[in-house]
């Protein structure tokens, strides 16, 4: 079997939201495949170049650009930078995300706009964006970042389960639309990983932190650097043919009902 086929050289990857987290173990992945990597972030211009030296130290072809997923304008500016600074978009992946955990009745209106603006509009806006390229070039890889949530709901986590969702769908609909352009649509569905966003919840003896790993097959947290491979893959010639489809990456989650507590 080539290896040509998970081979990334001379692809320009712009991964949303990289700064840290899933979204940096995944740009390092597809860096170390062979593609220029752009950071976005929106936090600090000190944390996108701390992430673009450490992936830089691996040898790795990166950019670093600060701005805010949610702001059309200020993503068609960027778009339009980094395609004249670093080259044409082959592959984005739609990382960027947040989460608030609140009991659906006690959520503030505001608190669920935002988790669905950063959510599930942004992916949108970042899409519609670069797509434009990938539509004249006919050729182009998009992966948005899912979750558990996109299948499953869980209690006080129920605007990211709405966004989540919704992003498995828009997902589906962009391969429909733009499947005919040769451009291909994904999702990778992480299961539970040891990131900053599970940290409150990653704490021995927290209930929360018992139940994930009694409900996770594997017994274990995942690690970030688990999802290269299907970030990889779904930004190589390996998936032509894949299109719409969510990557579950969790460690058996989605296969199992659960087990009682005492086996
Ligand atoms: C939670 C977790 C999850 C994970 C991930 C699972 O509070 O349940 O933060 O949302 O972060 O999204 O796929």
């Amino acid at each position: 079997m080539s290896t040509k086929l998970f081979d990334l050289s001379d692809k320009v990857a712009l991964v949303t939201g990289a700064t840290h987290g899933l979204g940096l173990a995944m740009a390092r992945g597809i860096g170390q495949a062979g593609a220029s990597i752009v950071i976005n972030g929106n936090s600090s211009q000190e944390k996108i170049d701390k992430a673009v030296a450490h992936l830089k130290n691996e040898g790795i072809n990166a950019f670093g650009y600060r701005f805010d997923v949610t702001d059309e304008k200020a993503v068609v500016a960027a778009v339009a930078q980094i395609e004249n600074e670093v080259g044409p978009i082959d592959i984005l992946v739609n990382n960027a995300g947040i989460i608030k955990r609140t009991p659906l009745a006690e959520m503030d209106l505001a608190d669920f706009e935002q988790v669905i603006k950063v959510d599930l509009v942004s992916p949108f806006i970042v899409s519609k964006v670069v797509v434009g390229g990938m539509l004249k070039r006919k050729a182009g890889k998009i992966i948005n970042i899912c979750s558990m949530m996109s299948e499953l709901g869980r209690n006080t986590v129920g605007a990211y389960a709405a966004a989540k969702g919704g992003l498995k769908m828009l997902t589906q609909n962009m391969c429909v639309e733009w499947a005919p352009h040769n451009i291909q649509v994904n999702g990778i569905g992480p299961g539970y990983f040891a990131t900053e966003q599970t940290k409150p919840i990653r704490i021995a003896g927290h209930p929360m932190n018992e139940f994930i790993v009694s409900r996770t097959p594997a017994g274990i947290w995942g690690d970030p650097d688990d999802l290269q491979g299907a970030a990889i893959f779904l930004s190589s010639k390996a998936s032509d043919f894949v299109n719409g489809q969510v990557l579950y990456v969790d460690g058996g989650i989605l296969a199992t009902i659960g087990k009682p507590s005492n086996e």
